[in-house]
């Protein structure tokens, strides 16, 4: 049995300039890098990230000493052990972003050994699903909130195409982006075209809805109405409107602009919200939890008694091991909820995330927009999916 022969890890920077662990793992003859993403609006119930300093003396001090000569191939047996050798109930001792680095090393080293595409032996530790979907892109093609200087109060405009084809979806977004580009050169003026944290352009709009019209606008230039819908993240943490207020302002946007994703609307302990929200809108729009829910399952348990919403963002980072975030993927399916994969807010090159969402068939993939590094390296990693499972495409 090929085994884990040694674990180290270093500080590298992310996108924002932050420090952030890349773990190198070696086994079996082979050799891989795992680099982790730090949220820029986080919620309050995310496990905990360490000082790097200290992340890394306990990767090499405590858990190095201990994962070594187990079997990469056993996900649950590393996970279990690295929850244990923590303790905590939100990974304080060793921190998540300490655990999350080896728990991701570990997979990527297993699907090395066996020779196999990452996304697949993510898909065999998941246990299920056999489908050949590509998640829907969920591009960001506004910023605004913590992500930009500018007045407009939510996070982040989303472009969705319809297409299951990465190939399609992106060449479609790729064309809204480019025409969005143009629309606010044009319309704001030349400093709009700057761009956000993840990606998003940055005009600054008075009207928080104002950008759902030009994509409107724009899909109607570009003849795309029909194959692309429109969503927003609110991130309302960071939003000063109140509830009362913004409940008029997302009845607009589902009547004017025909939104159908609406992600954390309200603050994340304000669950009835977001049940009135839901029950206002049925199953027309995806009422989605992130810092409401912070792929935690006790959080997701408590909005599905609640019935608060009908879609969940899965961020590993905000639980912090591979295994607790197929668990809480298997749940939102059991519910039925919009499963959507997420990058962070400070990113690395890494993109684990494209391999995942493809292996659990995740209904979409919030990866930015299409125009910096961090976020285009995962793009890239869906078309290399696509790739290889749907040739003709
Ligand atoms: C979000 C994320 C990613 P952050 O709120 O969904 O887009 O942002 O990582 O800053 O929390
Ligand atoms: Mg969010």
């Amino acid at each position: 049995m090929p085994s884990i022969e040694s674990i180290s890890a270093r500080k590298i920077l992310n996108s924002r300039g932050g420090w952030t662990i890349e773990v190198t793992m070696r086994g079996g003859g082979k050799e891989v890098i795992a680099s982790i993403p730090e949220g820029e609006s986080k919620g309050s119930h995310e496990a905990h990230y360490v000082p790097v300093g200290k992340a890394i003396q306990n990767i090499t001090e405590v858990i190095e000493p201990i994962l070594k000569g187990r079997d990469p191939e056993n996900q649950g047996d590393i996970d279990k052990t690295l929850l244990e050798l923590d303790g905590t109930t939100n990974k304080s001792k060793l921190g998540a972003n300490a655990i999350l680095s080896v728990s991701i090393a570990a997979s990527r080293l297993a699907a090395e050994i066996k020779g196999v595409p990452l996304w697949k032996h993510l898909r065999d530790i998941y246990g299920k699903g056999e489908g050949t979907n590509a998640p829907r892109l969920y591009i960001n093609c506004t910023e605004g909130g913590v992500h930009a200087g500018t007045q407009l109060d939510f996070q982040e405009y989303l472009v969705i195409p319809k297409s299951r084809s990465v190939k399609e979806a992106i060449q479609i977004g790729k064309e809204m982006y480019r025409l969005i580009r143009e629309y606010v050169k044009t319309n704001v003026g030349p400093s709009a075209v700057n761009v956000g944290d993840e990606g998003g352009f940055t005009p600054n709009f008075k009207n928080n809805l104002e950008p759902l019209k030009v994509f409107q606008k724009v899909a109607k230039a570009l003849a795309v109405q029909g194959l692309v819908d429109f969503g927003i993240d609110a991130a309302a943490n960071n939003v000063r409107v109140s509830a009362k207020k913004l409940l008029p302002i997302y009845k607009e946007a589902k009547e004017k602009y025909n939104l159908f994703f609406l992600e954390d609307p309200f603050k994340e302990e304000d669950f009835s919200h977001f049940e009135k929200l839901h029950e206002m809108f049925g199953n027309d729009i995806v009422v989605c939890g992130d810092d409401l829910t912070t792929t935690n399952i006790e959080r997701m348990k408590r909005a599905h008694e609640k019935g608060s919403i009908n879609g969940v963002i899965i961020k590993p980072n905000q639980i912090g091991s591979i295994s607790e975030t197929l668990e809480a993927v298997k749940l939102a399916k059991e519910w039925n909820w919009t499963v959507v994969v997420s990058h962070r807010g400070q990113d690395t090159n890494d993109d684990f995330i494209a391999d995942l969402a493809y292996a659990v068939q995740a209904d979409g993939i919030k990866l930015g927009g299409l125009g910096r590094g961090e976020r285009i390296a995962k793009y890239n990693r869906l078309l290399a999916i696509e790739t290889q499972t749907r040739p003709t495409f």
